[in-house]
């Protein structure tokens, strides 16, 4: 009965250890909270928690297999949906963390953000986001946030322009 409260809970932690939007789900260890993601530094905890292999570029790939670990943490119900409930939750996780980053107020930061709307993932339409959907909005997520337009993320593409 507690569960899906405990879920909340490591939802939150997990997210609060990443990057605006988003959400370094998935319970990997790095990332770790306690990092002081500052103005000095804009990206920072994008890059901690989307770059997997943590070689200072966030790819295509990277994006997905992250999409894809936060999609089974916000679908409580695990019917391949997010529904507008379970959106509640992934907008709130969300809100939590651009209150705590300075990543929320730069430009990527926020793009970032916007990339994780409901409304800018569900493609047909139907108030829900499967997880196609969500996959998919991998690419435009990406080029949402590539400024320099290289193909990939990086520190570069974060800045107050
Ligand atoms: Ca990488
Ligand atoms: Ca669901
Ligand atoms: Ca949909």
């Amino acid at each position: 009965m507690t569960n899906k409260i405990i879920r909340s809970i490591i939802i939150t932690a997990i997210l609060a250890t990443g990057a605006t939007s988003a959400i370094a789900a998935g319970g990997g260890g790095y990332g770790k909270g306690g990092q002081n993601s500052s103005n000095a530094n804009p990206g920072q905890n994008f890059m901690n928690s989307w770059d997997i292999n943590e070689d200072g570029t966030v790819t295509l790939e990277e994006i997905k297999t992250k999409r894809d670990q936060v999609f089974s943490s916000f679908d409580s119900n695990e019917d391949g949906f997010l529904s507008v409930e379970e959106y509640t939750y992934f907008d709130q996780a969300r809100a939590n963390d651009m209150e705590k980053h300075a990543d929320g107020q730069i430009k990527g930061g926020q793009k970032a953000a916007n990339s994780m709307l409901l409304e800018n993932n569900d493609s047909d339409n139907d108030g829900r986001v499967s997880y196609v959907e969500f996959l998919d909005g991998a690419k435009a997520s990406l080029d949402l946030m590539d400024n320099n337009k290289d193909g990939v993320i990086t520190k570069t593409d974060f800045g107050r322009n």
